[in-house]
Protein backbone atom coordinates (compact mmCIF):
# COMPACT_ATOMS: atom_id res chain seq x y z
CA UNK A 1 0.00 0.00 0.00
CA UNK A 2 2.79 2.24 0.86
CA UNK A 3 4.76 1.83 -2.40
CA UNK A 4 1.22 2.19 -4.04
CA UNK A 5 0.88 5.75 -2.44
CA UNK A 6 4.54 6.77 -3.00
CA UNK A 7 4.08 5.97 -6.68
CA UNK A 8 0.50 7.81 -7.04
CA UNK A 9 1.76 11.30 -4.29
CA UNK A 10 5.19 12.87 -4.33
CA UNK A 11 6.37 12.56 -0.37
CA UNK A 12 4.13 14.76 2.31
CA UNK A 13 5.80 17.71 3.23
CA UNK A 14 3.72 20.31 4.46
CA UNK A 15 0.88 20.65 7.39
CA UNK A 16 -2.13 20.66 4.60
CA UNK A 17 -0.43 18.01 2.44
CA UNK A 18 -1.87 15.00 4.66
CA UNK A 19 -5.82 16.78 4.62
CA UNK A 20 -5.42 17.08 0.88
CA UNK A 21 -4.07 13.14 -0.10
CA UNK A 22 -6.66 12.35 2.34
CA UNK A 23 -9.74 13.81 0.13
CA UNK A 24 -7.57 12.48 -3.08
CA UNK A 25 -7.72 9.20 -2.01
CA UNK A 26 -11.34 9.10 -0.52
CA UNK A 27 -12.45 10.30 -4.53
CA UNK A 28 -10.11 7.84 -5.86
CA UNK A 29 -11.40 4.55 -3.99
CA UNK A 30 -15.14 5.70 -3.95
CA UNK A 31 -14.38 6.06 -7.57
CA UNK A 32 -12.95 2.62 -7.87
CA UNK A 33 -15.18 0.59 -5.91
CA UNK A 34 -18.13 2.48 -7.87
CA UNK A 35 -16.28 1.41 -11.26
CA UNK A 36 -16.23 -2.03 -9.77
CA UNK A 37 -18.95 -2.58 -8.41
CA UNK A 38 -20.98 -1.09 -12.02
CA UNK A 39 -18.87 -3.63 -14.26
CA UNK A 40 -19.81 -6.39 -12.17
CA UNK A 41 -23.45 -5.76 -12.45
CA UNK A 42 -22.97 -5.11 -16.34
CA UNK A 43 -21.26 -7.81 -16.62
CA UNK A 44 -24.24 -9.79 -14.72
CA UNK A 45 -26.93 -8.46 -15.94
CA UNK A 46 -25.91 -8.79 -19.12
CA UNK A 47 -25.27 -12.75 -18.26
CA UNK A 48 -28.21 -12.94 -16.60
CA UNK A 49 -30.96 -11.24 -18.85
CA UNK A 50 -29.46 -12.48 -22.16
CA UNK A 51 -31.87 -13.80 -24.81
CA UNK A 52 -33.15 -17.50 -24.11
CA UNK A 53 -35.08 -18.16 -27.28
CA UNK A 54 -36.55 -16.86 -30.11
CA UNK A 55 -39.70 -15.84 -28.70
CA UNK A 56 -37.96 -13.77 -25.17
CA UNK A 57 -40.14 -10.30 -25.12
CA UNK A 58 -38.57 -7.39 -23.49
CA UNK A 59 -41.01 -6.30 -20.77
CA UNK A 60 -42.08 -3.10 -20.13
CA UNK A 61 -40.94 -1.49 -17.31
CA UNK A 62 -41.66 2.00 -17.01
CA UNK A 63 -39.79 3.05 -13.96
CA UNK A 64 -38.62 2.07 -10.26
CA UNK A 65 -39.02 4.57 -7.54
CA UNK A 66 -36.93 2.74 -4.77
CA UNK A 67 -34.06 2.06 -7.41
CA UNK A 68 -34.05 5.49 -8.90
CA UNK A 69 -34.06 7.33 -5.21
CA UNK A 70 -31.43 5.15 -4.37
CA UNK A 71 -28.95 5.88 -7.47
CA UNK A 72 -29.85 9.44 -6.83
CA UNK A 73 -28.99 9.55 -3.35
CA UNK A 74 -25.91 7.73 -3.02
CA UNK A 75 -23.98 9.99 -5.29
CA UNK A 76 -25.37 12.92 -3.97
CA UNK A 77 -24.48 12.21 -0.21
CA UNK A 78 -20.80 11.48 -1.85
CA UNK A 79 -20.64 14.93 -3.78
CA UNK A 80 -21.95 16.84 -0.60
CA UNK A 81 -19.13 15.15 0.98
CA UNK A 82 -16.57 15.89 -1.49
CA UNK A 83 -17.80 19.37 -1.70
CA UNK A 84 -17.69 20.22 1.85
CA UNK A 85 -14.73 18.52 2.28
CA UNK A 86 -13.28 20.59 -0.58
CA UNK A 87 -14.66 23.68 0.73
CA UNK A 88 -13.28 23.71 3.89
CA UNK A 89 -9.78 22.36 2.79
CA UNK A 90 -9.51 25.47 0.16
CA UNK A 91 -10.87 27.61 2.89
CA UNK A 92 -7.82 26.87 5.16
CA UNK A 93 -5.26 26.83 1.79
CA UNK A 94 -6.55 30.66 1.22
CA UNK A 95 -6.59 31.47 4.58
CA UNK A 96 -2.81 32.13 5.88
CA UNK A 97 -2.11 32.63 9.68
CA UNK A 98 -1.45 36.12 10.82
CA UNK A 99 1.76 35.36 11.97
CA UNK A 100 2.92 33.95 8.45
CA UNK A 101 6.82 34.75 7.50
CA UNK A 102 5.75 36.63 4.35
CA UNK A 103 8.17 36.24 1.09
CA UNK A 104 7.19 38.40 -2.32
CA UNK A 105 7.69 36.26 -5.30
CA UNK A 106 8.47 37.56 -9.10
CA UNK A 107 7.67 34.81 -11.92
CA UNK A 108 9.02 36.18 -15.10
CA UNK A 109 9.72 34.58 -18.48
CA UNK A 110 11.57 31.76 -17.26
CA UNK A 111 13.01 32.35 -13.35
CA UNK A 112 11.35 33.07 -9.87
CA UNK A 113 12.82 35.59 -7.88
CA UNK A 114 12.53 35.91 -4.54
CA UNK A 115 12.48 38.96 -2.17
CA UNK A 116 12.70 38.34 1.41
CA UNK A 117 12.10 41.52 4.11
CA UNK A 118 15.68 42.17 4.95
CA UNK A 119 15.83 43.15 1.28
CA UNK A 120 17.75 40.21 0.44
CA UNK A 121 16.87 38.84 -3.30
CA UNK A 122 17.82 35.03 -4.35
CA UNK A 123 16.95 33.40 -8.14
CA UNK A 124 15.43 30.10 -8.43
CA UNK A 125 15.92 29.72 -4.44
CA UNK A 126 13.35 29.99 -1.94
CA UNK A 127 14.97 29.31 1.53
CA UNK A 128 12.25 29.12 4.21
CA UNK A 129 12.14 28.15 7.97
CA UNK A 130 10.70 24.92 9.12
CA UNK A 131 7.63 24.52 11.36
CA UNK A 132 6.55 27.95 10.27
CA UNK A 133 3.66 29.38 8.31
CA UNK A 134 5.03 31.29 5.29
CA UNK A 135 3.07 33.55 3.29
CA UNK A 136 3.89 34.40 -0.28
CA UNK A 137 2.98 37.29 -2.16
CA UNK A 138 2.94 36.28 -5.72
CA UNK A 139 3.58 38.57 -9.11
CA UNK A 140 4.34 38.36 -12.74
CA UNK A 141 6.59 40.75 -14.83
CA UNK A 142 5.40 39.50 -17.79
CA UNK A 143 2.79 36.63 -18.60
CA UNK A 144 0.81 34.28 -16.67
CA UNK A 145 2.56 32.25 -14.44
CA UNK A 146 1.80 29.15 -11.95
CA UNK A 147 3.30 28.35 -8.90
CA UNK A 148 3.44 24.77 -7.81
CA UNK A 149 5.71 22.87 -5.03
CA UNK A 150 4.05 19.56 -5.05
CA UNK A 151 5.36 18.73 -2.17
CA UNK A 152 3.39 20.91 -0.27
CA UNK A 153 0.18 20.70 -2.10
CA UNK A 154 0.32 24.14 -3.12
CA UNK A 155 0.05 25.69 -6.28
CA UNK A 156 -1.33 29.06 -7.56
CA UNK A 157 -1.19 31.17 -10.26
CA UNK A 158 0.85 34.31 -10.56
CA UNK A 159 -0.30 36.86 -12.82
CA UNK A 160 0.80 40.67 -14.01
CA UNK A 161 -0.79 43.51 -12.48
CA UNK A 162 -2.01 41.73 -9.56
CA UNK A 163 -0.78 39.87 -6.45
CA UNK A 164 -1.86 36.48 -5.57
CA UNK A 165 -0.69 34.59 -2.72
CA UNK A 166 -0.57 31.14 -0.67
CA UNK A 167 0.67 30.02 2.20
CA UNK A 168 2.09 26.65 3.40
CA UNK A 169 4.33 25.00 6.61
CA UNK A 170 6.99 23.10 5.63
CA UNK A 171 6.79 20.18 8.19
CA UNK A 172 10.44 18.61 7.63
CA UNK A 173 14.18 19.89 6.82
CA UNK A 174 15.24 19.48 3.09
CA UNK A 175 14.58 20.80 -0.83
CA UNK A 176 11.54 20.44 -2.60
CA UNK A 177 11.20 21.11 -6.13
CA UNK A 178 9.15 24.24 -7.73
CA UNK A 179 7.84 24.24 -11.44
CA UNK A 180 6.03 26.86 -13.51
CA UNK A 181 2.70 24.73 -14.05
CA UNK A 182 1.58 27.86 -16.71
CA UNK A 183 2.89 26.76 -19.84
CA UNK A 184 4.90 30.13 -20.40
CA UNK A 185 6.68 29.92 -23.73
CA UNK A 186 10.23 28.89 -24.79
CA UNK A 187 11.87 27.62 -21.79
CA UNK A 188 8.47 26.96 -19.43
CA UNK A 189 10.04 23.42 -18.88
CA UNK A 190 13.28 25.08 -17.39
CA UNK A 191 11.50 27.19 -14.86
CA UNK A 192 11.95 25.61 -11.80
CA UNK A 193 13.29 26.26 -8.64
CA UNK A 194 13.78 24.77 -5.40
CA UNK A 195 12.35 24.99 -1.99
CA UNK A 196 15.29 24.93 1.01
CA UNK A 197 13.62 24.39 4.01
CA UNK A 198 16.20 25.01 7.10
CA UNK A 199 15.58 25.23 10.59
CA UNK A 200 15.19 28.48 12.09
CA UNK A 201 18.51 29.30 12.86
CA UNK A 202 20.26 28.06 9.73
CA UNK A 203 17.55 30.18 7.63
CA UNK A 204 18.40 33.52 9.55
CA UNK A 205 22.35 33.14 9.07
CA UNK A 206 21.43 32.31 5.64
CA UNK A 207 18.87 35.57 5.61
CA UNK A 208 21.94 37.30 7.29
CA UNK A 209 24.83 36.31 4.69
CA UNK A 210 23.14 36.62 1.61
CA UNK A 211 21.58 39.60 2.55
CA UNK A 212 25.00 41.51 2.21
CA UNK A 213 25.09 43.49 -1.30
CA UNK A 214 28.47 42.28 -1.45
CA UNK A 215 29.60 46.31 -1.89
CA UNK A 216 32.78 46.13 0.48
CA UNK A 217 33.36 43.13 -2.26
CA UNK A 218 36.24 43.19 -5.02
CA UNK A 219 34.27 44.06 -8.39
CA UNK A 220 35.35 40.36 -9.74
CA UNK A 221 34.71 38.82 -6.71
CA UNK A 222 31.40 40.37 -6.22
CA UNK A 223 30.40 39.60 -10.47
CA UNK A 224 30.86 35.93 -9.16
CA UNK A 225 28.58 35.95 -6.22
CA UNK A 226 26.08 37.92 -8.15
CA UNK A 227 26.22 35.30 -11.27
CA UNK A 228 25.75 32.53 -8.98
CA UNK A 229 22.66 34.60 -6.44
CA UNK A 230 20.82 35.50 -9.55
CA UNK A 231 20.68 31.80 -11.62
CA UNK A 232 23.08 33.06 -14.64
CA UNK A 233 25.17 29.82 -13.58
CA UNK A 234 21.94 27.82 -14.51
CA UNK A 235 22.10 29.22 -18.46
CA UNK A 236 26.02 30.41 -18.63
CA UNK A 237 28.83 28.36 -17.63
CA UNK A 238 32.04 29.47 -16.58
CA UNK A 239 34.32 26.26 -17.99
CA UNK A 240 33.03 26.42 -21.57
CA UNK A 241 30.43 23.77 -21.40
CA UNK A 242 27.85 24.77 -23.85
CA UNK A 243 24.12 25.29 -21.49
CA UNK A 244 20.96 26.83 -22.30
CA UNK A 245 22.80 29.98 -23.34
CA UNK A 246 26.95 30.98 -24.24
CA UNK A 247 29.53 30.21 -21.68
CA UNK A 248 31.35 32.77 -20.10
CA UNK A 249 34.56 31.62 -20.52
CA UNK A 250 37.03 33.10 -23.08
CA UNK A 251 34.00 34.86 -24.62
CA UNK A 252 35.81 38.69 -23.40
CA UNK A 253 36.55 40.39 -26.67
CA UNK A 254 35.70 37.80 -28.84
CA UNK A 255 33.24 38.60 -32.04
CA UNK A 256 29.97 37.28 -31.42
CA UNK A 257 27.77 36.50 -34.64
CA UNK A 258 24.55 36.91 -34.30
CA UNK A 259 21.10 36.01 -35.63
CA UNK A 260 20.89 38.92 -38.06
CA UNK A 261 24.19 37.93 -39.49
CA UNK A 262 26.12 41.06 -38.02
CA UNK A 263 28.68 40.57 -35.39
CA UNK A 264 29.16 42.33 -32.41
CA UNK A 265 31.92 42.55 -29.91
CA UNK A 266 32.17 41.00 -26.81
CA UNK A 267 32.49 44.01 -24.25
CA UNK A 268 31.14 45.54 -21.53
CA UNK A 269 28.16 47.87 -23.44
CA UNK A 270 27.39 44.12 -25.43
CA UNK A 271 27.31 42.48 -21.36
CA UNK A 272 25.10 45.45 -20.39
CA UNK A 273 22.77 45.60 -22.97
CA UNK A 274 22.36 41.38 -23.11
CA UNK A 275 21.47 41.96 -19.09
CA UNK A 276 18.83 44.64 -19.36
CA UNK A 277 17.55 43.75 -23.08
CA UNK A 278 18.86 40.18 -23.88
CA UNK A 279 16.08 39.90 -27.39
CA UNK A 280 17.81 43.14 -28.83
CA UNK A 281 21.06 40.93 -30.07
CA UNK A 282 20.72 37.29 -30.40
CA UNK A 283 23.65 34.96 -30.32
CA UNK A 284 23.01 32.93 -33.96
CA UNK A 285 23.53 29.79 -32.05
CA UNK A 286 21.18 29.89 -28.97
CA UNK A 287 17.21 30.79 -28.49
CA UNK A 288 16.54 33.85 -26.88
CA UNK A 289 15.86 32.66 -23.89
CA UNK A 290 17.06 35.25 -21.10
CA UNK A 291 15.24 37.19 -18.96
CA UNK A 292 15.50 40.92 -18.79
CA UNK A 293 17.04 41.78 -15.31
CA UNK A 294 16.25 45.65 -15.66
CA UNK A 295 14.99 46.29 -12.29
CA UNK A 296 16.81 43.51 -10.74
CA UNK A 297 20.83 44.76 -11.23
CA UNK A 298 21.30 48.13 -10.60
CA UNK A 299 24.95 49.39 -12.88
CA UNK A 300 27.24 48.91 -10.15
CA UNK A 301 26.22 45.13 -10.11
CA UNK A 302 26.43 44.86 -13.34
CA UNK A 303 29.98 46.04 -13.65
CA UNK A 304 30.60 43.92 -11.36
CA UNK A 305 29.43 41.37 -13.83
CA UNK A 306 31.77 42.93 -16.17
CA UNK A 307 34.49 42.50 -13.38
CA UNK A 308 33.85 38.82 -12.98
CA UNK A 309 33.78 37.99 -16.67
CA UNK A 310 36.44 39.24 -17.91
CA UNK A 311 38.65 36.98 -15.48
CA UNK A 312 37.41 34.25 -17.02
CA UNK A 313 39.83 33.82 -20.03
C1 LIG B 1 17.25 31.21 -18.68
C2 LIG B 1 18.60 31.17 -19.09
C3 LIG B 1 19.47 32.39 -18.89
C4 LIG B 1 19.73 33.07 -17.73
C5 LIG B 1 19.15 32.81 -16.34
C6 LIG B 1 20.68 34.09 -18.07
N1 LIG B 1 20.98 34.04 -19.39
FE1 LIG B 1 22.29 35.21 -20.39
N2 LIG B 1 21.77 34.34 -22.14
C7 LIG B 1 20.95 33.25 -22.27
C8 LIG B 1 20.88 32.87 -23.68
C9 LIG B 1 20.08 31.69 -24.24
C10 LIG B 1 21.69 33.77 -24.38
C11 LIG B 1 21.96 33.77 -25.89
C12 LIG B 1 20.79 34.31 -26.65
C13 LIG B 1 20.70 35.78 -26.55
O1 LIG B 1 21.68 36.45 -26.94
O2 LIG B 1 19.68 36.29 -26.07
C14 LIG B 1 22.24 34.68 -23.39
C15 LIG B 1 23.13 35.72 -23.67
C16 LIG B 1 23.85 36.38 -22.72
C17 LIG B 1 24.98 37.25 -23.02
C18 LIG B 1 25.55 37.47 -24.37
C19 LIG B 1 26.49 36.30 -24.57
C20 LIG B 1 27.01 36.08 -25.95
O3 LIG B 1 28.04 35.34 -26.05
O4 LIG B 1 26.41 36.56 -26.90
C21 LIG B 1 25.43 37.71 -21.82
C22 LIG B 1 26.61 38.63 -21.58
C23 LIG B 1 24.58 37.17 -20.78
N3 LIG B 1 23.63 36.37 -21.37
C24 LIG B 1 24.73 37.43 -19.43
C25 LIG B 1 23.89 36.93 -18.46
C26 LIG B 1 23.97 37.30 -17.06
C27 LIG B 1 24.99 38.25 -16.47
C28 LIG B 1 22.96 36.63 -16.43
C29 LIG B 1 22.57 36.70 -14.95
C30 LIG B 1 22.41 38.04 -14.38
C31 LIG B 1 22.28 35.81 -17.41
N4 LIG B 1 22.86 36.02 -18.63
C32 LIG B 1 21.21 34.97 -17.14
C33 LIG B 1 20.28 32.60 -21.25
C34 LIG B 1 20.26 33.01 -19.93
CU1 LIG C 1 6.33 30.27 -16.26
Amino acid sequence: MNRLIEYMLPPAKSTMAGETDALFYFINVTSFILLFGITVAIIYFAWKYRRKSEDDVTPVISHNNKLEITWSVIPLILVIIVFGWGYSTYVQKITPPSDAYEVRVVGKSWLWEFHYENGTVSVNELHVPVNRPVKLVMSSDDVIHSFYIPDFRIKQDVLPNRYTSVWFEATEVGESVIFCTEYCGTAHSNMMATTIVQTQDDFETWLESSGGSGEDMEPAERGEMLTQRNACVTCHSTDGTRLVGPSFQGSWGSEVPLESGETVVFDENYVRESILEPNSKVHESYQAVMPSYAGTLDDRQIDAIIEYIKTLQ
